[in-house]
């Protein structure tokens, strides 16, 4: 450690903090620290400049600190700090809203605002429970998520979510009523993939047997990750999310899609449900609404739902739910700022530009050691190795700390590596991740 380091670390108490995700002591023993953020760089504690391979978390996708944003907060600090959103509200929750509207699907046009991406997810749940019952189809009540996929970690999100480590130690299902998709990694038939698998639609096909098992009358909606994130990197296979509308129409039953990393351009259209083709009921987002400088989720849904809510006396509560920051004037004036951002730089589009050549450094990784498969779409990809024996995710997270001893900030998660830059990143700088990729991959273990 320089001295630097040392001097900041010395000043830090580092003991009253529990951190999130992540393993305290090994981290207390050996801390990273980020002081500062610039476009594709951040500051790191000992001064160094690390290239950030994945914005944040799915989330910087404009780059940091830029300047639109932060003067916009700025602002909005300075002349209204809060208004409840209760029987009250503020402009600037409408103005997001109305810009957001502008990009979602069509026929998505009303979002209730939330402040994360977990909040965004338990809203779209009880949205979709009391949406059936002002239907007078109160019986709907089971919800239907997919093995490996993350929602989250509110109760709702871990009972829909299919992450093991997440969901045992609280006891697993904890929701009453909660089903499972099977997840569609098959790496047998699908390995190196560019873009969507050919094969796996049939997994779809599962949600009929529920139907079977529950009965459509009993089924409230189905959530999925259009592209799974958090758990490696998994693309739907070609025509998986068209049968799963299919299938949500026949029965009744809601599409929800958790759009919290692939929302905002990640797969180079504003929503991936228009990358795929396919139009949920719901859409969560989070993250890169307002790419990540104050805390905002959203669920969009269909004007049929909103609709659904706005009967009964005008002077009603029509939706007993939200939270004291919801359209929070803060959150709001960054979400403004950053769609504003996005559509002046073209960002979403840039993100379709870039694909090709990210997809082609993607694949550059084949056959380096421990490799088994490589993953892409838009500014996303998934570099699966092969676990050490008996030591699942140490690879992978070995492969992470020596990135970031070569100035590259990368996510691992399982024993997969997944990036996802910011759409501002250039091509040098995209070959300057997949390079230190490559060197890592040589040496690990
Ligand atoms: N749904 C999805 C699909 C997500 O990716 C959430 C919900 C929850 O959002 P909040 O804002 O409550 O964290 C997420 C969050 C990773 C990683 O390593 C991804 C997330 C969170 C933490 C780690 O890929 N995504
Ligand atoms: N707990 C208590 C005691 C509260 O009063 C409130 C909100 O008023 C909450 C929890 C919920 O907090 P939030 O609205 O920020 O989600």
């Amino acid at each position: 450690m320089g001295t630097r380091d040392q001097e900041l670390l010395q000043q830090l108490n580092l003991e009253p903090l529990w951190i999130p995700f992540t393993a305290n002591r090994q981290f207390k023993a050996q801390p990273r620290l980020l002081v500062a953020a610039k476009d594709m760089y951040y500051t790191a504690h000992d001064g160094r400049q690390i290239l950030d391979g994945i914005a944040g978390l799915w989330a910087v996708n404009a780059g940091h600190c830029r300047q639109p944003i932060v003067e916009a907060i700025k602002k909005q600090a300075e002349s209204l700090d809060y208004a409840t959103g209760f029987q009250m509200h503020s402009p600037g929750a409408f103005l997001a809203a109305d810009r957001l509207v502008q990009i979602t699907p069509k026929g998505m046009d009303h979002v209730f605002f939330v402040n994360s991406g977990s909040e965004a997810v338990d809203t779209a749940l009880k949205i979709a429970l009391a949406y059936h019952r002002v239907r007078g189809e109160g019986t709907r009540r089971v919800l239907i998520g997919r093995e490996r996929g993350y929602h989250g970690v509110g109760f709702g999100g871990i009972s829909v979510g299919g992450m093991t480590a997440n969901r045992k130690t609280f006891n697993g299902q904890l929701l009453p009523a909660v089903d499972h998709l099977p997840h569609t990694h098959d790496l047998a038939r699908n390995a190196y993939s560019r873009g969507q698998p050919e094969s796996g639609a049939h997994f779809a096909d599962d949600l009929e047997r529920l139907v079977a098992l529950h009965d459509a009358s009993n089924i409230a909606a189905v959530i999925v990750e259009p592209v799974a994130g958090s758990t490696g990197v998994l693309l739907p296979p070609k025509g998986y999310l068209q049968r799963l509308r299919q299938i949500c129409d026949k029965h009744g039953i809601l599409l929800i899609f958790d759009e919290v990393i692939t929302g905002f351009g990640r797969t180079g259209n504003a929503f991936a449900a228009q990358t795929f083709g396919v139009t949920p009921d719901m859409i969560t987002c989070a993250k890169a609404l307002t790419n990540a400088a104050v805390p905002m989720g959203g669920v969009i849904v269909k004007k049929e739902i909103y609709d659904a809510f706005m009967q009964g006396p005008e002077s009603a509560i029509e939706l007993y739910h939200g939270y004291t920051y919801s359209g929070h004037p803060l959150a709001a004036a960054a979400a403004i700022a950053t769609l504003d951002l996005f559509k002046a730089e073209g960002l979403f589009e840039r993100v379709a530009e870039l694909a090709p050549y990210w997809e082609d450094g993607v694949h550059s990784l084949k056959g380096l050691p421990h490799v088994i498969d490589l993953r892409n779409i838009g500014l996303i990809a998934g570099i699966e190795l092969e676990g050490i024996p008996g030591q699942p995710t140490a690879r992978a997270f070995e492969a992470f700390l020596r990135a970031y001893e070569k100035g590259v900030l990368i996510r691992t998660t399982g024993d997969t590596i997944a990036l996802s830059p910011s759409f501002i990143i250039e091509k040098a700088q995209i070959d300057r991740l997949f390079e230190t990729v490559r060197e890592i991959l040589k040496t690990l273990p």
